[in-house]
């Protein structure tokens, strides 16, 4: 091998050698740079005999280009890997499918109390909500409760820090009837003024439904709750109305005629009488099992008067149910608290 085909094989070796186009360059530079091996060859045919240089120059010039065609080939090998690197760190899956918004949906309980208040409105019930946070008169005294009634006490109600202008501290209502409190006395100002002497009042048909607390918490309890109640007063309201209104409304709540209904002798201190409703299924899981789904009872005479009315004209009844409890049944849940943990995996099941 004589010395210009071991140059060009020097040269293809370390041009094979650079992987990044900087060392490429620098190989390049040390053949065919100003003072390259190629060019010093070349500079040295000025001292050769013309015929001598001839014949050199020829054989230099073939090996430079041998030089120069391997350099290309990995100038193009390196790009190319270089577009090749490239395009796979950029690489698009166009098959992938596509980021999708996800879609939000209502509260079980939400949608139960949204079911509660349609069938009630189609009976003729206006709907209320107010202040979750309460005075002492329109969460008890209203409500025939005594001063020291038990439900007032520190383990079943929530306090808050701050006064009312009776001097009592505010509470988080533990139940809704003050806003029916609220929604009577409201009604009464509001046809008291317009009535002829000895006309009846328009009657009074309300549901309160929304958030109640108690201290209180397990499987069946939390201490933020849902509460329903209902609110009928009239010249000629019974109990008969009562037993229709409800038959009529968890038939439709639990769609099916299959169910009856049980009244249970019980207290409370703003009905009397009073009693509890139990419902049975005549089939499916629940098949003859009472269970106890609300409160009621003929509003107390003391409540009527609160209201502004004359207990002697106005009588009606009320009643309160639990919409988690209605959540519970109509869906099988077993855990109250699984309602309100915010586990999107217990809730996203019932989109
Ligand atoms: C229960 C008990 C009941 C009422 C709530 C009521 C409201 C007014 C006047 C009279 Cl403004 N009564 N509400 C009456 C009887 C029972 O609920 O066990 N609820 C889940």
């Amino acid at each position: 091998m004589n010395d210009l085909d071991q140059l060009v094989q020097d040269a293809q070796a370390e041009f094979a050698q650079a992987s990044a186009p900087a060392d490429l360059e620098n190989a390049k530079a040390r053949y065919l740079g100003k003072s390259g091996k190629l060019t010093e060859q070349l500079k040295a045919l000025g001292a050769l005999a013309v015929d001598e240089k001839k014949a050199r120059g020829a054989l230099i010039n073939a090996a430079k280009q041998q030089v120069e065609v391997a350099l290309n080939a990995r100038r193009q090998a390196l790009a190319d890997a270089e577009l090749e690197a490239q395009l796979r760190a950029e690489a698009l899956d166009v098959s992938l499918p596509g980021r999708q918004r996800g879609s939000g949906a209502l509260h079980p309980v939400s949608i139960t109390l949204e079911r509660i208040e349609g069938i009630f409105a189609s009976m003729g019930f206006d709907v209320a909500e107010g202040p979750e946070i309460e005075t002492d008169w329109y969460s008890f005294t209203a409500l025939n409760n005594p001063e020291n009634h038990p439900a007032r006490s520190m383990q079943d109600t929530f306090y808050v820090d701050v006064k009312d202008a009776d001097g009592k501290w505010f509470n988080l209502r533990p139940h809704t009837s003050p806003m029916q409190v609220r929604y009577a006395k409201a009604h009464v100002a509001k046809h008291a003024a317009g009535m002829a002497k000895g006309e009846a009042m328009p009657e009074i048909r309300v549901i309160a439904p929304g958030r109640t607390y108690r201290v209180d918490s397990d499987a069946t309890h939390s201490p933020m709750f849902h509460q329903c109640e209902g609110l009928w007063i009239g010249e000629n309201v019974s109990f008969k109305d009562l037993k229709a209104v409800f038959t009529d409304f968890f038939r439709t709540f639990f769609e099916t005629n299959d169910l009856r209904l049980r009244f249970r002798p019980s207290f409370f201190p703003f009905t009397e009488p009073s009693a509890e409703v139990d419902i049975a299924f005549s089939s499916g899981p629940l098949k003859d099992r009472w269970l106890e789904v609300a409160g009621s009872g003929q509003v107390h005479p003391n409540v009527v008067r609160n209201f502004g009315l004359d207990p002697e004209r106005y009588i009606g009844f009320a009643f309160g149910m639990g919409p988690d409890r209605l959540a519970m049944l109509r869906y099988g849940a077993s855990d109250l608290r699984q309602f309100f943990d915010g586990d999107l995996r217990f809730l996203s099941q019932f989109k």
